[in-house]
């Protein structure tokens, strides 16, 4: 259904007076912060909307484990190697809630993982980068967990019930991701010089990209007026950049590590840090297939949808077995 619904940007966003009464009647519904349920009516670009993130959000948690995953057989210890194993599986458990949320707006979980596949739906930038050692994978939890969960704790106040709900149980699982993640540099960081290099050059590498998971700026952003006017998302791209910004330099500070952009500085009239502006050429290009690690991760994805076809074959062939088998006792 998505593939024929497919389109870039969304329109203008409609006046009271422009819209119908049906329209008005749901925009009434998510001013008063009214949950939208999945027998609801909607408008059609609504459901195109939460759709696309949703999928989007649901490709980028299983996307997601490839970079870590990579790293669970080099883990330095037995505990850093449970520790990761069950950070991964969890990321696996995002993916099948955030998966289910979209199918309760009619799109298949087969159909989303096909538009991956062919390239056209996206997932999260940041997973086209590559984790080239292993202070790499705590900058990942600290980070990109972190940015991820200051994105998600805003997405728990969606308007839409099931992927709010969705959000609500990630979010607790996301704190001890981000957790472990910061334990693993601290304990780089802390460590021998060798190691507090390491640390220093992972988030280095990986700061930009981490900002840049907030999407474009609110300027560039074609989705964020009819998303915001509908709550699908209830705070900016910028405004949560900032907070992720807030949250992380004090965390830097802390570790003993250099700023990784000479840009950031506290404003005291603004009340927040001042940040210079990832290159958004890069994250442009990194979207349309051309980053780093984009070809690997696609590949990676496809081997693993198609090995893993007759585990599904063989549960749908039991499942119908089973069903058989207690028609048949009816
Ligand atoms: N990467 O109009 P905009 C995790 C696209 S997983 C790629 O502002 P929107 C984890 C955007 O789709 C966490 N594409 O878009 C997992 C749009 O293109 P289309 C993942 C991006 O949707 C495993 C165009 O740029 N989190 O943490 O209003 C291990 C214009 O942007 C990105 C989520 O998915 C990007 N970073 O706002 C470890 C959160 N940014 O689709 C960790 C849910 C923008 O029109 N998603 N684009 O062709 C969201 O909150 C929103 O979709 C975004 C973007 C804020 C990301």
């Amino acid at each position: 259904m998505y593939a024929q619904m497919i389109k870039t940007a969304s329109k203008g966003v409609k006046t009271r007076e422009e819209m119908t009464d049906q329209e008005r009647e749901f925009q009434d519904k998510i001013d008063n912060d009214i949950k939208i349920e999945p027998r609801d009516w909607m408008p059609d670009d609504y459901r195109r909307t939460l759709i696309r993130q949703i999928g989007q959000h649901a490709h980028s948690e299983v996307v997601g484990q490839l970079p870590e995953g990579n790293w669970i057989t080099r883990a330095p210890t037995l505990e850093r190697k449970a520790i990761l194993l069950a950070k991964v599986q969890d990321e696996a458990g995002h993916g099948l809630y955030l998966y289910s949320a979209a199918e309760t707006l009619g799109e298949t979980r087969d159909e989303l993982v096909k538009l991956l596949h062919e390239g056209r739906m996206k997932y999260s930038s940041i997973f086209n980068y590559p984790t080239l050692n292993w202070a790499d994978i705590g900058a990942v939890g600290w980070l990109v967990d972190g940015a991820a969960i200051v994105n998600q704790v805003a997405l728990q106040r969606t308007s839409y019930g099931p992927y709010s709900r969705a959000m609500i149980r990630i979010c607790k699982e996301e704190s001890f991701h981000a957790r472990q993640g910061y334990h693993a540099i601290m304990k780089m960081a802390f460590g021998t010089l060798e190691q507090k290099k390491m640390a220093q050059d992972a988030v280095n590498r990986l700061w930009f990209p981490a900002i840049m998971m907030f999407g474009p700026t609110d300027a560039a952003s074609t989705n964020s007026d009819q998303s915001m006017a509908w709550k699908i998302k209830v705070k900016s791209n910028d405004e949560l950049r900032q907070q992720f910004v807030d949250q992380t330099v004090p965390q830097i500070e802390y570790l003993g590590l250099d700023l990784p952009d000479p840009g950031i500085k506290w404003n005291e009239e603004r009340g927040h840090y001042d940040f210079s502006d990832p290159d958004w050429t890069e994250f442009f290009n990194v979207i349309k297939g051309n980053g780093p690690c984009n070809v690997d991760r696609l590949s990676d994805r496809k081997k693993a949808w198609d090995d893993g076809q007759w585990v599904r074959d063989g549960l749908l062939a039991h499942a119908q077995k089973k069903s058989a088998a207690k028609l048949a006792a009816e």
